[in-house]
């Protein structure tokens, strides 16, 4: 095929206008020449936003470790014996001063991740005291907390939370074998009872399991089609952590990461894509690479919550060398 011309690329797979992404249909955008690929996606990425503007979050960890859950690839989890201190729930003044810290450098939204199946009522009380503070800030503030239970997603909403973030992780025909305490099904719970409270969703998934290419399209079309695409779509790359079932998993192709932002960009036009973990590991050419296929949001400070991610100055130097403004 000659794609030399936009209406070219335009004639290639897409959902029908309105209409929901079948798995046929991303799988096709996963199978174009890559080079074809970026171009579409970098077509609706401009339709939508300005092309040289990435946001970026802080992430803290304000409580790690000791989760009862069982997510095969995660630090976090008590069942894997992992180099992650176990720790208790953060004081407000140090999560305050991180929040603070991270504005500084120039951060717009601050996000708090602990290790919970999901929050008791008295540790909710905390992080809602936590959300009102840095939300005092003049910043924007998101939460991952795991799985809520009925009136925890309104407490939140009281409080001015702008975000919670709960992936839907990975392909529903593939969740059982990473993730062994919990079903997708229990997810997709707590994002409606996040969507109903009028809060911004934040959802997306980890590539680079073991997964299969159909089964990275498949997320990709859940999400999509989810009653509202998620404002905030995260696409990790596992980061390997030793101790855990996954700690030798052999890498994905970078390109299969590019596609898999491109194929996000181009099924949720409207919806912030995210540079997610696993940036480390990343030369600035392929980062360049996904902010090209559409991802135009990443996390912003020298840690995500337990594993490196690039040093502030190296991100500064990026942005300066790319001409992209932070927002
Ligand atoms: N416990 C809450 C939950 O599971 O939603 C919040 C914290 S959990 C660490 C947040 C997300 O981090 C996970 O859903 C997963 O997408 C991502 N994540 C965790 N460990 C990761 C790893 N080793 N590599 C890439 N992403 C990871
Ligand atoms: C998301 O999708 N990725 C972030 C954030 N949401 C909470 C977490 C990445 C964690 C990477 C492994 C670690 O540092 O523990
Ligand atoms: Fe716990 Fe979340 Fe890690 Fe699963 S991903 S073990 S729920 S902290």
């Amino acid at each position: 095929m000659q794609a030399s011309s936009l209406s070219a690329v335009s004639s290639l797979p897409q959902a029908a206008s309105g209409a929901a992404w079948t798995l046929a249909e991303v799988l096709a955008l996963y199978e174009m020449p890559l080079m074809d690929l970026v171009w579409r996606a970098q077509g609706v990425h401009r339709a939508n936003f300005d092309p040289n503007a990435v946001q970026r979050s802080t992430l803290l960890s304000v409580k790690t470790g000791g989760c009862s859950e069982d997510c095969g690839y995660c630090s976090q989890s008590a069942r894997y014996d992992t180099d992650t201190e176990r720790e208790r729930l953060m004081p407000l003044d140090q999560v305050v001063a991180a929040a603070q810290a991270a504005k500084d450098k120039g951060a717009s939204r601050f996000c708090m991740g602990a290790a919970w199946k999901g929050p008791k009522d008295n540790d909710l009380e905390r992080v809602l005291d936590m959300v009102r503070e840095v939300k005092a800030l003049g910043m924007q503030t998101c939460v991952t907390l795991g799985m809520l239970q009925q009136g925890q997603a309104e407490k939140l909403k009281e409080a001015g939370l702008d975000y919670y973030n709960h992936n839907l992780d990975t392909d529903k025909e593939f969740y059982g074998q990473v993730i062994k305490t919990h079903t997708q099904e229990d997810r997709l719970d707590t994002l409606d009872q996040v969507r109903d409270a009028g809060i911004n969703v934040c959802s997306g998934g980890i590539v680079g399991m073991g997964e299969s290419r159909k089964n990275r399209a498949a997320l990709i079309v859940q999400l999509a089609n989810l009653p509202q695409p998620p404002e905030s779509v995260p696409i990790n790359n596992l980061v390997p952590i030793p101790g855990t079932p996954l700690a030798d998993n052999p890498r994905l192709d970078p390109f299969e990461f590019v596609r898999t932002i491109a194929a996000a960009r181009i099924t949720m036009p409207k919806s912030w894509v995210r540079l997610s973990a696993g940036r480390q590991e990343m030369s600035d050419e392929l980062q360049a690479l996904c902010f090209l296929a559409g991802a135009n949001s990443m996390f912003y400070g020298d840690f995500l919550l337990t594993t490196g991610n690039p040093d502030v100055d190296r991100d500064d130097a990026l942005f300066a060398r790319l001409g992209i403004k932070a927002v």
